[in-house]
This record gives C-alpha cells, sequence and structure tokens, in this order.
C-alpha cells in the first residue's frame, strides 16, 4: 500500500533549525554535497525543509520520469525570489526565464522557433564557427607572443569572453569584438556584473531578499549593481540593432540574429523582447564557459582519450570537407564528452517542478503543489544509476540503453533550457577547433572539485597549458 506524505524519511519539521545548521555546515556553499550526504542517509526520496524553502528530493530517473509527467501544461520551476524581487524593485518585466503560466506559455512558443529549433541552426552554425576560429587564432597570437610555444594559464576569462562573444553573435547577428586585443570595458564589466549575479544569489536564496532589501544589506545592494550592469549592456545591445534595423533598406539575404528576427517578426512586445534577450544574453557566459572549462581538464587529465577525440574531429573534417554543418553530424564522441561533463559537473545542482497532480514516488504519495526536485548532481554520481560513475567515459553515452532520463543536463521537455541548442553547437564548435589546434595538458595533480555559487564552479583556478600540435 501507498505510505501517506508525512512519513517521508527527512528533516522537514523546523525550518528555522534546520536553516541554522545548513548555515553551520556552510550549506550555500556544499548544497551539492549536502543533497549527496542526504540521498545517503535517508535513500532515494527525501523530505526537506530550510527556511521557508520546503521540498521532496528525488534520484532515480525512473522517479524523474514520474515527475516530469506530472509537470503540466506551465511547468513551474522553483522561484529564485533575488531574480524576480530586483525587476520587481526596477520594474522591470520578466523574460521567459521568470514568467509563469499563460505569459510564459505565449512567450515561449515563439521564442522557440528563434532560438531552439532545429531550423535555425544553420544560421547559427557559420556564425559560431566564426568566434571558434577566432578564439584560436588568438591563442596562437599569444602563444607566439610569449615565445615558449605554449601557453600556461586559467582559461576561464578567456572563456567567458568566447562565450559572450558566441550567444552575442547569435542574438544580435554582428560581433561584439570581444577576441580583439583591445576589447570594450563596458562588455568585461558585463561579464564582471554576471559572475557577481549569481555569487549573491545563493546566500538569498534562503532569506526572503525583501527582508534583505529592508535592512539595506551588501548582498543585496550588490545583486542590483550586477543585475543594473547587466540590464545597461544588454540595452545599449539591443537598442543599437533596433537603430540599425530602422535605418535599414530593402531586405539583405543575411541572417540577421534572434534579435532583429523577432524585432521583425512581431509577435511579442518591445518590452517582452528586450527582457527575453537580455536573460538569454546573461545565461550564455557562465554557463557554456564552466562547461567547456571542465571538458578541457577532463581531456588533459585523460590523454588517450583526447586522442581519441582529435581523430575523430580529424575524420569527420575530412569526410566533411570542412562544412561544420556536415563536421557536427559525425563526432558523437564529442557530444558524448559534452554530457559526460556535465554528468560529473553539471550547471544546475537540481531540476525542480511544482507537480500539478498527486503522484506516487517510492511508494510515497505526493500531493500536487509539491516542489519536487531531482538531485542532479547527486544523480550523476550514484553508482546504481551510472556504472563507475566517478570515471570520465564519452563512450558510455554511444550506447543507447543508457539514456532514459540520465541525461538532463538541460532539463527536459517545454521548460528545458531555451538556450540549449546554442550552447551545445557552440561547446561542440569549441572543441572541435582546440583539438584541431592544442594539446591540452596539465601539472601536478590537483583535485578540483564544485562549489555552489547558484551555479556550480570549480573550488579552485583551474590551470591548463595549451601546446600547439
Ligand atoms: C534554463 C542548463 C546554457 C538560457 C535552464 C535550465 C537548465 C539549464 C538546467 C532549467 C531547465 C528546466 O527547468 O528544465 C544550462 C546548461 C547550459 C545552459 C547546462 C550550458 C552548458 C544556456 C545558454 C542560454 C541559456 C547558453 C542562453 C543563450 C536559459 C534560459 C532558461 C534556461 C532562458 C529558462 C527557460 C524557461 O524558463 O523557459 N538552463 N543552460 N542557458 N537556460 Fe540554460
Ligand atoms: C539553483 O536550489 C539551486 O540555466 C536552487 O541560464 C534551485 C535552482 C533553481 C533554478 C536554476 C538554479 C537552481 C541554477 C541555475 C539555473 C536556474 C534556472 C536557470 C539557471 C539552471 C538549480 C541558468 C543558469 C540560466 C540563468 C539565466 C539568467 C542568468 C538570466
Amino acid at each position: 500500500v501507498v505510505r501517506p506524505f508525512n512519513e517521508i524519511p527527512g528533516q522537514w519539521k523546523n525550518g528555522l533549525v534546520n536553516l541554522y545548521n545548513f548555515w553551520k555546515l556552510d550549506g550555500f556553499k556544499n548544497l551539492h554535497r549536502i543533497m549527496v550526504q542526504n540521498f545517503n542517509t535517508f535513500g532515494p526520496i527525501y523530505r526537506e525543509k530550510i527556511g521557508y524553502y520546503e521540498s521532496v528530493n528525488i534520484i532515480k530517473p525512473e522517479d524523474a520520469a514520474t515527475l516530469f509527467k506530472a509537470e503540466g501544461h506551465y511547468p513551474k520551476r522553483l522561484k529564485v525570489e533575488p531574480w524576480t524581487s530586483y525587476r520587481d524593485y526596477r520594474n522591470r518585466k520578466y523574460g521567459v526565464l521568470l514568467k509563469d503560466g499563460e505569459d510564459w506559455r505565449s512567450n515561449r512558443v515563439i521564442l522557440n522557433k528563434e532560438v531552439i529549433s532545429l531550423k535555425m541552426l544553420e544560421n547559427f552554425v557559420p556564425l559560431l564557427d566564426d568566434v571558434g576560429q577566432d578564439f584560436v587564432a588568438r591563442v596562437h597570437k599569444k602563444i607566439k607572443r610569449n615565445g615558449q610555444n605554449k601557453w600556461t594559464t586559467d582559461l576561464s576569462q578567456e572563456l567567458f569572453k568566447y562565450a559572450l562573444e558566441s550567444v552575442g553573435s547569435v542574438l544580435y547577428g554582428e560581433r561584439l569584438g570581444l577576441l580583439l586585443d583591445y576589447i570594450d570595458p563596458e562588455a568585461q564589466h558585463f561579464i564582471d556584473c554576471i559572475t557577481l549575479m549569481f555569487k549573491t544569489t545563493s546566500p538569498m536564496l534562503y532569506i526572503p531578499p525583501s527582508v534583505l532589501r529592508r535592512i539595506g544589506s551588501k548582498v543585496w545592494r550588490d545583486h542590483v549593481d550586477a543585475w543594473d550592469g547587466i540590464f545597461n549592456q544588454a540595452d545599449r545591445c539591443i537598442q543599437n540593432i533596433y537603430r540599425e534595423l530602422r535605418l535599414e533598406t530593402g531586405t539583405s539575404e543575411k541572417y540577421p540574429g534572434v534579435l532583429a528576427s523577432l524585432l521583425m517578426l512581431d509577435k511579442l512586445s518591445i518590452e517582452d523582447i528586450k527582457a527575453s534577450i537580455t536573460e538569454l544574453m546573461a545565461g550564455g557566459v557562465d554557463t557554456t564557459s564552466i562547461t567547456l572549462l571542465w571538458t578541457l581538464y577532463e581531456l588533459a587529465r585523460h590523454p588517450s582519450l583526447q586522442e581519441e577525440l582529435r581523430l575523430e574531429v580529424a575524420a569527420a573534417r575530412a569526410a566533411s570537407q570542412g562544412d561544420m554543418m556536415e563536421m557536427l553530424k559525425r563526432v558523437p564522441l564529442i557530444k558524448g564528452a559534452i554530457k559526460e561533463t556535465l554528468r560529473l559537473h553539471p550547471v544546475a545542482v537540481s531540476l525542480q517542478r511544482y507537480i500539478t497532480e498527486d503522484i506516487v514516488i517510492q511508494n510515497y504519495h505526493i500531493p500536487a503543489g509539491t516542489l519536487v526536485q531531482l538531485g542532479l548532481y547527486a544523480m550523476g554520481r550514484d553508482p546504481k544509476v551510472f556504472f563507475r560513475p566517478e570515471q570520465y567515459q564519452p563512450s558510455r553515452w554511444l550506447r543507447t540503453e543508457t539514456h532514459y532520463f540520465r541525461s538532463l543536463g538541460f532539463g527536459f521537455g517545454p521548460r528545458q533550457c531555451l538556450g540549449r541548442r546554442i550552447a551545445e553547437t557552440e561547446m561542440q564548435i569549441f572543441l572541435i577547433h582546440m583539438l584541431e589546434n592544442f594539446r591540452v595538458e596539465k601539472q601536478r595533480h590537483i583535485e578540483v572539485q564544485s562549489t555552489f555559487e547558484l551555479i556550480l564552479l570549480p573550488d579552485k583556478p583551474i590551470i591548463l597549458t595549451l601546446k600547439p600540435l
């Protein structure tokens, strides 16, 4: 028989006590490890309450399937209050990331066609390929200049630029110029603001921003400054395109970018377009760059795998005569490597939905309206889900039988990551160009772990050496 909701194991009786214990464990930075620990203690389902934030946590792919079947027509994630509070405070519209209900759906349907449909890939690929080529040219130049025939560095700043240049080229149909020698200080400021925005979000997840605002706390002020910087820079980019579009006469053949396409389509209000373009621009920086950094780190630790990938890329290049669209169809192991990186180093520690109907998971009844979280980080490292989870093995993704609700790095269903196609393509192209040009190595063995700053980040700098082939 099905057991009642109240019998789900876990600590959910006293939210404030739990918040205090969470804080003592430095939970703000360790959320992912605490979740692993909880699954070890309580089993594959546990209930939790931290502060005012209550959830049921699950880890099994079959249970994820049950969860997503109950997400309803307007799937709803945990509301990230610092983000909505900022917009309310500054009187700005929510974009697709923060909208809910019918407003979300109608915007998302239109954005899907312009951002995540497979049809758009042929427009995006040439733009992203240019950025990839410029990135390797930039690295070659750095290596020539330093005269050592190699470059040892923390690549994260370079990767932020690559990621912003990539998403910018797709959104605006033109280059921002971040891979040039002298970059616009405003663009650098934008990058710094995104990092600060994420960093200041996590401490506010458990304490209502309205309280922090009233007491004038520093974390809230920093958060507002960060979003102000993000919106100001996005507004400048959007204004540029808007102006250019009004001056333009006649129809040009060239793909004009996501923003111009949306403006010409004229199905969303300008304010809605601006809100979602800003979210896409901000969501497109730290996510892909950190995933690429983790991938390079894994390739440096696995030299023979790196060679295997290089051979795949060379064969794909030969077979497609350099046509990048064709090449992307011939690199399954590169795609497996990206999945494998997201398994061990997911950007999102969990996926969540407020379920819209009663469900039964692990023989417990869970009522409609409950926030159910899939522990994505914990699932990726669970030996009951993945054979030898500690091993980085891109080839495991070539066997189709391992896929069922296991590859969830971008979320699932109609509410999944809107930037997914851009992110995947941008990362595949990056790895192709890097493998064709450089060998990646690392010095001594330093174990790098994840730290939670809303997204999961490396807890220390990753220092890599790039050597021209
Ligand atoms: C949502 C992951 C890159 C924009 C999400 C979600 C995840 C995710 C897990 C929540 C999905 C769900 O609840 O089912 C990632 C990962 C990335 C990445 C792993 C790269 C490695 C990007 C990029 C952009 C972007 C490049 C922008 C171009 C968004 C937006 C949403 C979202 C706008 C909200 C969609 C909605 O609510 O309808 N992402 N993301 N992401 N992501 Fe990404
Ligand atoms: C963080 O407990 C942990 O893709 C919380 O590109 C639950 C939670 C809710 C929403 C998640 C968030 C976590 C991690 C970061 C995500 C976010 C939804 C979208 C966002 C996964 C798991 C992200 C990084 C977007 C951000 C776009 C934004 C900068 C405009």
